[in-house]
C-alpha cells in the first residue's frame, strides 16, 4: 500500500470537559485570646472591607462564638485575604488566624 492512499482517510477526535461551577469559599477568623479586638476591628474594615459598624459586630460574634465569617469569595480571593490577615496579625505579633471552607 502506497502513502498516498491514505490520502483522504478522515480521522476524527472528539474531547469531552466537564464543566463546574467555580464555587465560593467563606474565610472564617478564630478567637482567641491574645489578638486585641481593635485589631480584629481593623482587619475586617481594611481587608474585608466592613463598615465600622458591621466589623464591631462581627468581630464580637467571633469573641463570643469562636469563629466568625469575615467574607465570602473565589478560592483565590479568599486564600490572598486569609494570607493577608495572617501576614498583618504575625507582623504586629498578633497570633489571629483564619481558615476558608467551601461556601
Ligand atoms: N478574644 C480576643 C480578646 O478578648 C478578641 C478577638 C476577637 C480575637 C476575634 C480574635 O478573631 C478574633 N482580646
Amino acid at each position: 500500500m502506497s502513502e498516498e492512499s491514505n490520502a483522504n482517510v478522515q480521522t476524527s477526535t472528539s474531547t469531552q470537559t466537564t464543566l463546574t461551577e467555580p464555587g465560593l469559599y467563606h474565610v472564617y477568623l478564630l478567637n482567641d485570646d491574645y489578638t486585641p479586638m481593635d485589631f480584629v476591628t481593623e482587619i475586617l474594615k481594611t481587608i474585608f472591607r466592613k463598615t465600622p459598624q458591621d466589623a464591631e459586630a462581627v468581630m464580637l460574634k467571633i469573641h463570643e462564638e469562636g469563629k466568625g465569617v469575615a467574607g465570602t469569595y473565589s478560592h483565590e480571593i479568599a486564600e490572598q485575604k486569609a494570607i493577608e490577615t495572617t501576614a498583618q496579625a504575625r507582623s504586629q505579633g498578633h497570633p489571629l488566624n483564619c481558615t476558608i471552607e467551601k461556601a
